[in-house]
């Protein structure tokens, strides 16, 4: 590598921290911003997590956030401590400074190890709960998940800030704020302001009849909790609210010959969100298979050189390409052709010319079974990570890509401690809780390019691409750190969880050789007394 690559490098690893930083400095606008301009303490942590920016910006020479940096700190600077002093002008200056920001740092690709959890300008869950202390409770809780929720004393509160911004979710108390059931008025206030209905979560203190509960349902209620909320549950509703909404792209591989017949149908499929790449010449099919990993192939039936049927076939003699599905297009109406072709390994027939909405239609139905079916083969039911195998194969995939490339690559392995103590302590259901909260805990807070899997019982095993095994540690102890700070609910007690860490690097190696190093540190981790994260090159303390 030539020095000006290097150096590159170099600028690339450390502009991460100024992104990251810059995430920070976002965050703590938006929760000054929630508080209607009012806390002090987030002018504050804005003022100096804008100084932190300015700093690293400088170090390393990142002329457009420094830019924005200074902007900040010089309007802040100039407020002291006394609110009145935050005038429109002022706040509009904030708020142009945070606009460049945020543009100057949107997510290019989703490869920053060191950001903060994905909860940038997520949309807020509302928490309108009599009881103060529990509603702060649940508001610490969610912020350890990477949600941010915000807490309301009155329901006139609530309904100002649901119009002004529709929550994710709101959890609310069937009485909040007045007699029986004004939670549930002001629920129905606040949802005929919506088009869409916004999911709700009602708590109780008693275990209210029938007749509330119907009251609860018919105003968006999806849950009724009564008694103490069970943190866990409540976070894993939640998760599945704010996970339901966006998928994936569908990814869709087109092999044409004709070029206007293939952008036709790459025109077609990414106006339908999909996200597309296109061959026309058969003969790169293998390599664009590897490169893009698609979902679905979408495939001509007679092109030159060989027919879409012996393309199939050739596609097919592949295990890991054997589930995804096949569509052929052709003008083809033969019926005995269709199925003939069907036979040697596709899916699907569509015949030209099509119509673009059955297209969409018919790839879209396709990719959700298709995916549906791989999640049962790939994913652990209790926890919806990889599964063992599935993470094995991820490994020996990221180790060739690394080799390939360049990068590097570290594997970590991780497992509770004393896991069988909390088991016998509080019972199998909790400690099967204890488990979906690491899995969601590890979901939030690593890169969308890691693969999460469980490897076995209480153990999980994370593939970092692209990643250090230094960077890899500070992140896992991060993380390692704020997990042991998240309280575990279990009835009207709670408790704390630790993990140990093992972690493995190299790309030479084999997947199964990486494995056992990183099992290797895991247990060096154990010996050395638990909640630690260790590398495979250090020494054992013993
Ligand atoms: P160490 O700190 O040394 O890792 O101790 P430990 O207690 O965590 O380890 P040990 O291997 O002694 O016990 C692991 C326990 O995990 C035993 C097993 O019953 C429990 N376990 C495995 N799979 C599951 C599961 O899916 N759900 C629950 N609740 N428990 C599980
Ligand atoms: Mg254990």
């Amino acid at each position: 590598m030539s020095s000006e690559d290097q150096r590159d490098k170099l600028k690339q690893h450390f502009s991460k921290r100024v992104t990251s930083q810059a995430r920070i400095v976002l965050d703590n606008w938006q929760k000054l911003k929630d508080s209607d301009w009012a806390d002090m303490q987030w002018l504050n942590d804005l003022k100096e997590s804008a100084e932190k920016l300015g700093k690293f910006a400088s170090r390393f020479e990142m002329n457009q956030h420094l830019l924005v940096a200074k902007d900040l700190t010089n309007v802040l600077d100039s407020i002291q401590s006394d609110e009145t002093q935050l005038d429109d002008l002022k706040k509009e200056k904030i708020n142009k400074a945070i606009t460049a920001l945020s543009e100057c740092t949107q997510r290019k690709s989703d490869c920053d190890a060191s950001a903060a959890p994905r909860t940038f300008l997520r949309t807020p869950i509302y928490i309108a709960i009599n009881h103060k202390e529990n509603a702060q409770r649940i508001i610490k809780q969610l912020e350890f998940f990477g949600f941010r929720a915000i807490s309301f004393d009155t329901s006139d509160e609530l309904i100002k800030a649901a119009q002004h911004n529709k929550p994710e979710t709101i959890v609310i108390d069937v009485d909040f704020n007045g007699d029986k059931f004004a939670g549930i008025e002001t629920i129905k206030s606040i949802q005929s302001n919506h088009e869409t209905p916004i999911p709700i979560i009602y708590t109780s203190e008693d275990d209210d009849g029938i007749e509330i509960r119907l009251m609860a349902s018919r105003s968006g209620g999806e849950e009724f909790f009564h008694k103490v909320v069970d943190l866990g549950q409540l976070i894993e509703k939640i998760e599945e609210y704010t996970n339901a909404s966006p998928l994936d792209p569908y990814k869709v591989l087109v092999v044409d010959d004709s070029r206007a017949q293939a952008r036709y149908i790459e025109n077609v499929l990414t106006k339908a969100g999909m996200t597309t790449c296109v061959i026309t010449d058969p003969m790169q099919v293998l390599i664009a298979l590897n490169d893009f990993s698609p979902e679905i192939v979408i495939m001509d039936m007679y092109m030159p050189g060989c027919t879409g049927m012996e393309l199939a076939r050739v596609i097919r003699q592949q295990d890991k390409f054997h589930s995804v599905p096949i569509i052929y297009l052709s003008a083809e109406d033969d019926i005995n052709k269709q199925l003939h072709a069907m036979s040697l390994g596709g899916d699907d027939f569509l015949t030209k010319p099509i119509n673009p909405k059955h297209l969409a239609s018919t790839i879209h139905n396709r990719g959700r079974r298709a995916r549906s079916l791989l999640a049962l083969m790939i994913r652990d039911s209790l926890t919806g990570l990889y599964n063992h195998t599935h993470t094995l194969y991820l490994l020996e995939n990221e180790i060739a890509k690394a080799h390939q490339n360049g990068t590097k690559l570290t594997f970590a392995m991780l497992d509770i401690d004393f896991f069988k103590k909390i088991n016998d302590s509080y019972g199998h259901p909790i400690g099967d809780r204890v488990l979906k909260s690491l899995s969601l805990f590890l979901k939030q807070r690593l890169r969308k390019t890691d693969h999460i899997g469980r490897y076995g019982g209480e153990e999980f095993a994370i593939v970092l691409p692209n990643t250090s095994e230094n960077d890899a540690k500070i992140i896992l102890n991060e993380i390692r750190e704020k997990f042991a700070e998240l309280q575990q609910p279990a009835g009207n007690s709670e408790f704390h969880v630790t993990f140990s860490c093992g972690v493995a690097s190299g790309t030479h190696e084999n997947a199964q050789l990486i494995c056992e190093r990183a099992d290797n540190a895991l247990y060096d981790a154990k010996r050395a007394g638990r909640n630690a994260v260790r590398s495979y090159r250090e020494p054992s303390s013993q």
